[in-house]
């Protein structure tokens, strides 16, 4: 891309170009703050490669435009294809095992399958509820960690009828392990010198590949199962997986394809919604008001019952718990970075050259904070901003968490209805208490969590 009339920071040195304060472990933060400084649209260089950075909104419009513009696989996501391959997330738009995946998959996100999901999600839901009632009043919960707990719970038995234990054990469960190494792997690739970071990090490279196999053996078992019990009935994600034809070709997904959409969808499918959940729940318990609202719509939900049995439909009722999980999505999009590429040679916001294949970066959590769209205080949280009507009085395309286009989030409806139905339970059974002490702060593993966060919980009925 040319990109001269771009800002980008001061001080670029020859060879090097902006790698100084960089650090491998905040690249996120690091280019949000660049960001505020340099505007809607700047380079950062490292090394040999430039990247351009972008949140104006105007920008972003267009780079939604499916006709000019498609989702790039590069930088981070690139890095992620040992872990993904092929699968929907990882896989580059011309590879025919997309269009394949996501058409049989497609209906495994349908409201038909939502609702089949359900029960099993109010029973992780209770799980967590159990761990957490031997807390309340005793000590503090570390959110992330139990968050992750639920959200793996839910994936895997949701999807592919499979528990990981992960409530039986005070440790995270090693497939969690091998794929926080992993990530953090693939996050720090791209800080590399191409090959002499290869030769210089050879023994991090070693414990990726030994955490990659652990995850293909861990999800060769989870096929495994599946195939001994010769069941071909069940219809969750795996069961469409190793079942289904597509509608049109007929054809099926191959071995290995399966293998790197079960990692895909256990990685993709519980990582993003477990940091939703704790930011929305670090921000509830900062604003008493927003969470005295919205335990009063649950409690006019489900009432004065010790241990409610949500049903399917009262989940989209709870409008408030909803715009709570929006606004936690706004601040701190989990996913927070996509990147596009032109598709043909264009001109981008009627000044920035692109040539075919170009791409640029869109940082969410700065578009989500744009005063002109959000208004003079952006950092507040207020659910507010999602009440009925005020979406419409934005532009179109400033609030993305779930991306854009046709290679946009799969799981969006998942991971709303997990989410929801998860927070609506904990508030309606606890009020949340901060530690005092704690001050956000936020950990990148391609994706986003808010670290260290502990919180105590009061029951907010008798005790049965
Ligand atoms: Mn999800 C793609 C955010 C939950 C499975 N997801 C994306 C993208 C974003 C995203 C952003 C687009 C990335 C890009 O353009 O490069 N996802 C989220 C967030 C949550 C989330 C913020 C939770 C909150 N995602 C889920 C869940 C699942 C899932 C839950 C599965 C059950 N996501 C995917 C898959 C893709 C994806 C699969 C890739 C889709 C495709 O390219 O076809």
């Amino acid at each position: 891309m040319d990109t001269a009339g771009i800002p980008h920071p001061p001080r670029r040195i020859p060879l090097l170009g902006d790698l100084r304060g960089t650090n491998p472990r905040t690249p996120l933060q690091d280019s949000m703050r660049l960001g505020g400084a340099l505007g809607p649209i700047y380079t950062r260089k490292f090394l040999n490669r430039e990247i351009v950075f972008v949140s104006g909104a105007d920008l972003v419009a267009e780079l939604s435009d499916e006709k000019r513009f498609a989702k790039h696989v590069g930088l981070g996501i690139e890095n992620l294809r040992g872990m993904g391959g092929d699968g929907l997330f990882t896989a580059y738009n011309s590879e025919p095992n997309w269009r394949r995946a996501h058409d049989i998959l497609q209906p495994g996100f349908a409201l038909g399958s939502m609702r089949q999901y359900h029960p099993t999600m109010v029973e992780v839901a209770k799980d967590l509820v159990e761990r957490w009632d031997a807390a309340a009043g005793e000590r503090p919960v570390d959110v992330p960690a139990d968050m992750t707990r639920l959200t793996l719970e839910t994936i895997g038995r949701t999807g592919f009828g499979y528990s990981f234990g992960s409530f039986e054990s005070d440790r995270p469960h090693p497939f969690v392990s091998a794929m926080v190494g992993g990530l953090l792997y693939a996050q720090q690739l791209s800080f590399q010198l191409p090959l002499l970071g290869r030769l210089l990090n050879r023994k991090a490279a070693r414990r990726n590949d030994a955490d990659l196999a652990f995850m293909k053996q861990q999800v060769d078992e989870v096929i495994r199962i599946r195939r001994e019990a010769s069941d071909t009935s069940t219809r969750d994600l795996l069961g469409l997986m190793l079942n289904e034809v597509h509608p049109e070709t007929g054809e099926r997904l191959d071995p290995v394809n399966i293998r790197y959409q079960v990692i895909t969808f256990l990685v993709a499918g519980h990582e993003t919604t477990s940091g939703a959940l704790s930011f929305a729940l670090h921000y509830l318990s900062r604003s008493p008001e927003v969470m005295a609202r919205a335990q009063a719509e649950v409690d006019a939900m489900w009432g004065e019952q010790d241990d409610p049995d949500p049903e399917f439909k009262d989940i989209t009722k709870l409008r408030y718990v909803r715009r709570v999980l929006d606004e936690a999505l706004r601040l701190w999009p989990t996913a927070p970075a996509y990147a596009r590429v032109a598709r043909q040679d264009t001109v981008l916001g009627g000044r920035y050259r692109m040539r075919q294949g170009d791409w640029v970066m869109v940082l969410i959590p700065l578009l989500h904070r744009l005063p002109e769209v959000w208004g003079a205080d952006p950092e507040e949280f207020d659910p507010d901003r999602f009440a009925p009507g005020r979406a419409k009085q934005r532009p179109a395309h400033t609030y993305k968490p779930f991306g854009t286009g046709e290679r946009a989030c799969i799981g969006r409806q998942f991971a709303i209805h997990e989410a929801t139905l998860v927070l609506a339970l904990l508030l309606h059974r606890y009020d949340l208490v901060p530690d005092p002490d704690y001050r956000l702060r936020v950990t990148e593993l391609l994706t986003i969590k808010p670290e260290g966060l502990t919180m105590r919980l009061r029951r907010r009925r008798p005790e049965d």
